[in-house]
């Protein structure tokens, strides 16, 4: 067994439990006032916000460390536009095919359907990838735990980075979405997880009328 290596804490600050409270209230007051949108502006955003965002998303906790993400930022037209149409494929099927009714009744309170120009409009597609394990400098495999967990933490974190910075997103899971693969050029161990649409809200953008469940409705105390 390797001796574990550990360093003191030093980056943990304790507030004082009054600045605790208003902490907790200011970032719950602004996680409500975001809303997933699916109009997009096609205004620019610097690549530097985008980065940071990455680097607050990465911080997210993973099974034994393994940080088993990759994301891939698409800002080409080209490669959104191939991105885009297969898409498009896919929701085709899955709205006139796969979908059963009652998945199709769920999402009739949102207006979706198959087609989704969002996908060309953002300045960025964030597209999240799951490494079912991981590849060591020799080429040979290893394993990584509690991939699935990790990654939607990490895609959380991503979220939540974004919105404080000020930008919109829409997490878009065309499905099955294999296809990313092939156009982003990433290997097969990489699972496409997820598909994050990032921009300015288009001009009188609007959000379905829809509420959020309350405390009580989604946590007990006892
Ligand atoms: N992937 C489809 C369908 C869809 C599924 C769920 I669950 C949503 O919350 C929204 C849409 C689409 O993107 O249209």
């Amino acid at each position: 067994m390797t001796n574990p290596d550990f360093i003191s804490l030093t980056s943990y600050i304790e507030y004082p439990v009054e600045e605790m409270n208003d902490r907790a209230a200011m970032f719950a007051q602004e996680m409500q006032r975001r809303r997933t949108i699916r109009t997009f502006s096609e205004r620019s955003v610097p690549r530097e916000i985008i980065e940071q965002c990455l680097i607050a998303a990465g911080t997210a906790p993973s099974g034994a460390n393994r940080q088993p993400w990759h994301f891939v930022v698409v800002e080409d037209s080209q490669i959104k536009r191939e991105i885009r149409l297969a898409a498009e494929e896919e929701e085709r099927e899955f709205y006139t095919n796969r979908a059963p009714q009652d998945w199709l009744d769920a999402l009739a309170p949102l207006g979706t359907d198959d087609q989704k120009p969002f996908l060309e409009t953002a300045p960025y597609l964030i597209a999240i990838f799951a490494e079912k394990h991981g590849v060591l400098p020799d080429g040979s495999t290893s394993k990584n735990y509690y991939v699935q967990e990790s990654v939607g933490i990490a895609t959380g974190f991503l979220i939540a980075a974004l919105h404080h910075a000020g930008l919109a997103s829409l997490t878009h899971t065309p499905s099955p979405m294999n296809f990313l693969n092939d156009i982003l050029k990433r290997p097969q161990h990489e699972r496409p997880f997820l598909l994050l649409v990032v921009g300015y809200p288009a001009e009188n953008t609007t959000v379905p009328n829809i509420t959020r469940k309350s405390l009580q409705e989604i946590a007990t105390f006892r």
